[in-house]
């Protein structure tokens, strides 16, 4: 099973794929990077961060893949820097996805209801044309209301579900608590644990760990319910570990009973 990661090398703090390369690599599948930006840290609450856009190497080592023959199970595409990322991440798709392969993207786009630095309207719209592309889209709550302009979880998910089969929206925040709103067949809602606040790079464990359940043969719903759990654990641990939420989350010690759960659901 060959995975490709398309995300940013964030050196500091934990996101993108600092984290997809552990998560996956501990999944048992192979996970092969293409970066799309190198920064020092990511954009998330620190000032002055350095930021280099790899278009034209994204450009070189494709065309470098396609010499070699390479062909991947599953593509999985996070933060893209750019529109013109956008629409050549497309073409990754395109040339690299094997017939009946899986594309998951997860739109990163913002968080607390407002965009991430550098990042508009126009850019979700294009993300959005993304999504139609993929069979999973992993927003969140944010992200589900920036490309469908709605706070109605159900109301955002049946709009998601018009452009992608099997859209999840994680961390939803309602009255009752915590949930995802997903997409199986008919629209489903999973209640999780609730810890408060905002945690960052949570987005990317979880796309991470769902990607590597995905690619281990686990069905959507067994998926997002490992998943969860091990995102739950890995809050907890944070919010009593560590004070400075810009640095990610200590996902690291909660990596052993995820994967045990993953290697006895996988074995089934
Ligand atoms: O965690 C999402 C993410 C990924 N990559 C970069 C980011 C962020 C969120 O802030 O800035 C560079």
């Amino acid at each position: 099973m060959r995975v490709l990661c398309i995300n940013d090398i964030s050196c500091v703090g934990k996101c993108s794929l600092t984290v997809a390369l552990p998560v996956l690599s501990a999944c048992g599948v192979t996970c092969d990077i293409l970066p799309t930006a190198l920064l020092s840290t990511h954009t998330g609450g620190f000032s002055g961060y350095t930021f280099l856009a790899l278009d034209e190497e994204m450009g070189r080592i494709c065309d470098h893949w396609e010499r070699l023959g390479l062909r991947y199970d599953l593509i999985y595409s996070g933060y893209l820097g750019s529109r013109t990322q956008i629409s050549f991440v497309k073409d990754v798709r395109r040339r690299f996805l094997k017939e009946g392969g899986t594309f998951v993207v997860d739109p990163v786009l913002g968080d607390n209801f407002t965009f991430y630095k550098g990042f508009d309207g126009a850019f979700a719209q294009e993300m959005l044309s993304l999504c139609a592309e993929a069979d999973y889209i992993l927003p969140n709550e944010t992200e589900s209301f920036l490309l469908t302009g709605t706070r109605d979880f159900s109301a955002a998910l049946r709009a998601l579900h018009g452009v992608c089969p099997h859209p999840v929206i994680t961390g939803a925040k309602t009255e009752d608590g915590y949930g995802i709103y997903y997409f199986d067949g008919a629209e489903k809602r999973m209640e999780i644990p609730c810890v408060e606040g905002s945690f960052h790079g949570a987005g990317d464990v979880f796309a991470s760990a769902f990607c590597g359940c995905l690619a281990r043969g686990l069905e959507m719903e067994r998926a997002l319910a490992l998943t969860a759990q091990f995102c739950y654990h890995a809050i907890l641990r944070t919010q009593k570990e560590v004070t400075d939420r810009r640095y990610g989350l200590n996902y690291e010690r909660e990596i052993y009973p995820f994967l045990t759960a993953l290697e006895a659901e996988a074995a089934k």
